[in-house]
């Protein structure tokens, strides 16, 4: 099978790959990714030496560029990390989320139905389907729950969803979309709250915890991403919704003082609350587990640590984002693999 997998360059999308090159090797990975802030070249060093991986650089809302990628590659599947990816971000400046996260979405599956491709999956997430309230422990997003988001960056990826599904219905695209709970794990941008809290310590800066802390998310290792992805891809019926989570739910301060005790050392700075702020997300995995037998395999204090020594063994990746460096290699590197 090849595949085309856009915002590959991206925290998921890179683990995603990695996860692809190593589980199937007979099959073929296109990346393309436009290489926004997010994205870092770097991270692709090891799949550029893969002989099954070709890298474009491309924006998935210019379609004409993903054109050329459809009639030149005539990939199998798609699976569309590609996204302006930051809540913060999208509050200060929506435009671009809508037009990455929905345009792109749009342009993506249009290539699709053009070119017949036997699966786009589009990766969401839980956020579409707004919060739950903090002390009911007793309710979950399960795949039915409406869709109703809070921040412009959970509506441009709602809209998404919709487009997603309606492609599906109308015109008999065979979509997949699944909605994933906050991952963590390698390769994570500096920017989001477990590597903003591993790198600010280790900077001897304090982590920024918004509002109380008491706000709660729940946690994925990347990696169960990954493998819930490849079971959806192979496994997963057209037209159908699924859920990714593993129960791994923790208020905000439980998570900064998780990282602190991992390290030893560490402050908080409680600074003012994020606008909008979504109180508590948690997933009903049931139906990956029933349908797809995937489940989730890494409890958190594991996928913590195993982070954080991650972060501690790869001090030179996340420098080079924080210091600037990484763009100077994102221009070398697609000027040599495009
Ligand atoms: P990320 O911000 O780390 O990576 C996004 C990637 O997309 C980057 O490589 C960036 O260069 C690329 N990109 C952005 N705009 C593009 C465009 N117009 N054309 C082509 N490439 C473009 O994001 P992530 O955390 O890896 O998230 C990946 C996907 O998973 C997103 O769709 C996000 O909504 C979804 N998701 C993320 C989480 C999470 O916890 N991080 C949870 C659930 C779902
Ligand atoms: O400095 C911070 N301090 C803080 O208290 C940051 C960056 C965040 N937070 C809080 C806000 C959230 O309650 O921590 C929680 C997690 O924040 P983020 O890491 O920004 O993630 P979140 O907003 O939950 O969204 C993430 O999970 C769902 C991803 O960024 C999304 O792309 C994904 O869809």
């Amino acid at each position: 099978m090849k595949i085309l997998v856009t915002g590959g360059a991206g925290f998921i999308g890179s683990n995603f790959i990695y996860h692809m090159l190593r589980e199937h090797p007979e099959d073929t990975i296109v990346c393309a990714d436009k290489l926004t802030y997010a994205g870092n070249a770097e991270t692709l060093g090891n799949a550029a030496k893969h002989p099954s991986f070709t890298f474009y650089r491309a924006d998935i809302s210019v379609s004409r560029a993903v054109e050329e990628i459809f009639s030149r590659e005539k990939p199998d599947a798609v699976v569309n990390f590609a996204a302006e990816s930051h809540v913060d971000r999208s509050i200060a400046h929506p435009s671009v989320f809508l037009k990455t996260n929905v345009l792109g979405v749009q342009t993506l599956l249009d290539a699709c139905r053009r070119h017949g491709v036997a699966r786009f999956h589009q990766v969401s997430t839980d956020e579409v389907y707004g919060d739950l309230p903090i002390g009911r422990r007793d309710l979950f997003f399960t795949e039915d729950t409406p869709l109703k988001a809070s921040s412009p960056y959970s509506a441009s990826k709602a809209s998404a969803d919709l487009l997603a599904g309606a492609y599906f219905r109308t015109y008999g695209v065979p979509v997949t979309i699944s909605r994933c709970s906050n991952n963590y794990g390698p390769y994570h941008f500096p920017e989001k709250l477990i590597p903003l809290a591993i790198t600010n310590i280790l900077r001897g800066k304090p982590v920024p915890v918004y509002g109380t802390g008491e706000n709660v998310r729940d946690w994925l290792y990347v990696e169960d991403h990954c493998a819930a992805i490849d079971a959806i891809l192979r496994r997963g019926v057209p037209g159908r919704v699924y859920n990714v989570g593993g129960h791994n739910e923790r208020s905000n301060l439980q998570v900064v003082r998780a990282v602190i005790s991992l390290l030893g050392k560490g402050e908080i700075e409680f600074v003012c609350d994020r606008a909008g702020h979504d109180l508590r997300y948690a997933i009903d995995p049931s139906r990956m587990e029933r349908e797809l037998g995937w489940k989730g395999s890494v409890p958190f204090e594991e996928g913590l640590s195993r982070t954080v020594e991650w972060f501690l063994a790869n001090r030179q990746w996340w420098e080079h984002i924080l210091d600037g460096s990484y763009r100077k290699y994102n221009r070398e590197f697609y000027g040599a693999n495009s």
